[in-house]
């Protein structure tokens, strides 16, 4: 089929909501370009989200980088006896705890490294005690590789870690680990580490108990067209049977000091075709998002306009995009953050971890909002 004709065909199933397949996404990959995808990617997202876009009040917490995987791409990870390498203190956790009780933090996105030598004791322990000092925080916390090696330490079935986790104050899962879930990208940038089955069946433990979770895609380094493709489809098999993920999160590979530096970034033109085509792709998906510590504030401001309706939020204390060359700033202050959204022409709505709006009080403090103002 010509070109055009091919492009015709997908135009008419996107405008009549119908589901895009491998070979249409293949079709967007390879011969579609920014001009149609952001067309296409911007209806999608004002039907799911108007003109809306979230952002939320957060603080990062990275407990410790030391690390017993080797990912290529980490540029975070230490060995125990590098000068670089950390772990925080219980007072140093809860000073974090702090500054976020004190900006109006409505969340803690919490994940580290796996240490060779902390117990999964150590990582409940954590969890519990931010969750005691400041229980109106959403902790967002440990990601699928993270829930695997929790398995691998304890013998334990993922889903009982899980409710343990919850029952001291987990709130969700982030969408990290995930990067490229083909077996050929995957065996050679984190061969060790969960593999594609395990990270599924966490997120499926999880949200059959009612948590909810985001989803990522580390792109832009070794992985090819069909891999990306491959990767969005698994997802939203998955959120098919499950309907538990909320977000989700394009990650740009960013190449200073790791294995793959030899690699140039992702350019400009790139993120946002990803980011369009995942919206196009992901067609269950609630949320797709900008992370602008990762995108940099200025495509994250036009990705906007490419099917994203989140920016993320204030992220401080992010560690690492730093650690691998991100230039972005260390954080945004929601000054900045309506403006740059407004700017882009869309609504600014604060959210809190599970897209409840957020009620800011004259006097600092803030309550959610319990329902939605726009049907997902
Ligand atoms: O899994 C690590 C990625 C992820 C590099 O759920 C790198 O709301 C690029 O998952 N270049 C962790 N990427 C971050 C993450 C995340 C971020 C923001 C929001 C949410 C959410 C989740 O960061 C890792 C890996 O894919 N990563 N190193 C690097 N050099």
């Amino acid at each position: 089929m010509a070109v055009a004709m091919q492009l015709k065909t997908i135009r008419e199933k996107i405008e009549n909501g119908q589901r895009l397949t491998f070979e249409d996404g293949m079709v967007l990959e390879e011969k579609a370009d920014l001009f149609f995808l952001a067309k296409m990617a911007h209806l999608v997202r004002t039907r799911k989200n108007g003109t809306t876009a979230y952002y939320n009040v957060n603080v990062h917490l990275n407990p410790t980088n030391v690390c017993v995987y080797r990912c290529s791409f980490c540029a975070f990870r230490a060995n125990m006896d590098d000068v670089r390498a950390y772990v925080m203190s219980d007072d140093e956790i809860l000073a974090r705890g702090a500054d976020a009780d004190q900006r109006g933090a409505t969340e803690m996105h919490i994940v580290g490294g796996l240490h060779n030598k902390k117990p999964f004791e150590w990582y409940r322990h954590i969890l519990e005690i931010v969750h005691k000092a400041y229980p109106k925080i959403h902790l967002k916390a440990y990601t699928a590789v993270e829930w695997d090696w929790f398995q691998r330490l304890t013998g334990r079935p993922i889903k009982d870690l899980l409710q343990e986790f919850r029952d001291v104050g987990m709130g969700s899962i982030p969408g990290g680990g995930a990067e490229i879930f083909h077996e050929e990208v995957r065996s050679q940038i984190c061969e060790h580490k969960a593999d594609t089955a395990k990270w599924f069946e966490c997120h499926r433990e999880a949200h059959k108990l009612g948590i909810r979770s985001n989803a990522t895609m580390l792109y832009g380094h070794i992985e090819k067209p069909v891999h990306r493709i491959d990767h969005l489809i698994r997802l939203r098999e998955l959120q098919e049977e499950t309907g538990g993920f909320q977000t989700f999160i394009p990650l740009a590979f960013h190449p200073n000091n790791n294995k793959l530096s030899h690699l140039p970034k992702a350019s400009g033109v790139m993120d946002l075709r990803v980011m369009a085509i995942s919206r196009l792709m992901l067609d269950n998906f609630p949320h797709i998002k900008a992370y602008w510590v990762m995108l940099g504030i200025k495509t994250a401001q036009i990705a906007l306009w490419h099917g994203a309706d989140d920016i993320d939020g204030t992220v401080v204390h992010e560690k690492i995009y730093h650690d691998a060359g991100s230039d972005s700033p260390q954080e945004l202050t929601v000054q900045e953050i309506r403006h740059l959204i407004t700017e882009a022409g869309f609504n600014p709505l604060e959210r809190d971890t599970l897209y409840q709006e957020v009620i800011r009080e004259p006097n600092q403090s803030w309550k959610r909002r319990m329902s939605l103002p726009i049907s997902q």
